[in-house]
């Protein structure tokens, strides 16, 4: 793979790799932003970065489609089609990796909890793209059902770590769902969308793992099957635990969903004892799990014998993450000298984040309670 020609990257994050470059900032820089500005979003690559020139770049609609059509940005920047913006919480499915490796090995970037950006993304509604095209019904039925449909997203701009392009699906309903806000974006904070983060045109599923925000996207394909790809087949699924190896992940890839929605799941960002007040100061971050955004978050220093409320600084709209912060003083007693804390988030269907998360071999979906220490 060439990695010669990638545009320069933001200097603030950690770099975890370099080639394929994959950087994660500070969760405690990250919190102090609602919306996540470029320099801290993260870059999870399994291929190369490429710059693509924007009068050029297209996207091909094929498929189970009436129409098939080819579509330049600035054929989809023409007021015909709607623009939609769309606050939403972008995160890697390995969010937290190196905590759920402490406790076993995993397979992947041992990621820590700065995987995730709160942006404002904007771009044409990708159903209305489908709508236009036309869905097509194929003729085969499975059984008495009629095949349920799928959109695949793929970007053949460059090879990948473990196969040639990189693709994803969604089931069409979700991609069809007006509530759903899935888009075909080319803005990213009001700007233009950046190649790191899969200008011209990247796909954004909100509530969905990063993995099926194809980066640079050039073919969407409604399918009677889930993309082929590596990353949805082989990757990014909860496997249960008795398949502890890659060795034996072989074989069973195929039994086990693809991932949809990630876990609800909170994280300490920063913790400082306050000499003055002799309080603790703590902020952090919650992210929704499938059932509604976040609506309250809870911390305790005393391993869950006492919870207390934190205070939600910010939260937008259906898809943003919740930033939030606690002064612990218990009693009004001056907290000890060195401690740990724990934040749990609770979403509107009163779901409570667990305090232990199952482990599996890569290392996905990491939801126990968030720690800190001071
Ligand atoms: N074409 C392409 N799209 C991709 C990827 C990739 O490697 N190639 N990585 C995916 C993964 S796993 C994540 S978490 C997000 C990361 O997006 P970002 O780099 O803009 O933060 O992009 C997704 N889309
Ligand atoms: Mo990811």
């Amino acid at each position: 793979m060439d990695y010669t020609c990638e545009p320069a990257h933001s200097s603030l994050l950690n770099i975890q790799a370099k080639e394929p470059f994959n950087a994660e900032p500070s969760a405690a820089s990250l919190v102090e932003f609602p919306i996540t500005p470029e320099d801290l979003v993260y870059c999870r690559n399994h291929g190369p970065v490429r710059e693509f020139d924007a009068d050029s770049y297209m996207v091909l609609v094929d498929g189970f489609v009436k129409r098939e059509m080819e579509l330049r940005v600035d054929e989809l920047k023409n007021p015909r089609w709607r623009k939609r913006e769309v606050v939403a919480a972008l995160q890697c499915a390995g969010i937290r990796r190196n905590e759920m490796g402490a406790h076993k090995q995993v397979n992947g970037v041992p990621w820590r909890d700065g995987v995730i950006a709160n942006c404002k993304w904007a771009g044409v509604p990708l159903r209305d793209v489908l709508l236009e095209a036309g869905i097509q019904q194929p003729n085969a039925t499975i059984g008495e059902h009629e095949a349920q449909l799928h959109v695949c997203f793929s970007s053949y701009a460059t090879l990948c770590e473990d196969d040639k392009y990189y693709g994803a699906s969604i089931p069409l309903e979700r991609a069809l769902d007006e509530d759903a806000d899935v888009l075909i974006a080319y803005e990213m904070n009001g700007e233009v969308l950046s190649p790191d983060h899969g200008g011209p045109m990247r796909i954004i599923v909100p509530g969905y793992l990063g993995a099926r925000w194809v980066k640079w996207v050039d073919t969407i394909t409604v399918c009677a099957h889930e993309s082929p790809n590596f990353y949805q087949q082989r990757d990014y699924k909860i496997l249960p635990p008795v398949i502890d190896t890659k060795a034996k992940a072989q074989s069973e890839w195929g039994k086990y969903p693809s991932m949809t929605a990630l876990p609800i799941n909170s994280v300490v960002a920063s913790v400082e004892l306050m000499p003055s007040s002799g309080s603790v100061l703590v902020k952090g971050f919650a992210s929704p799990g499938p059932n509604g955004n976040i609506q309250r978050v809870e911390v305790t220093i005393d391993e869950g014998s006492t919870w207390f409320p934190a205070e939600i600084t910010y939260q937008e709209g259906k898809w943003s993450w919740t930033i939030w912060e606690a002064e612990l003083n218990p009693d009004n007693a001056a907290v000890p000298p060195t401690g740990v804390v724990h934040s749990r988030a609770i979403d509107e269907q009163g779901n409570v984040q667990p305090k232990e998360s199952e482990w599996n071999v890569r290392g996905v979906a990491y939801n126990a309670w968030g720690v800190g220490r001071w």
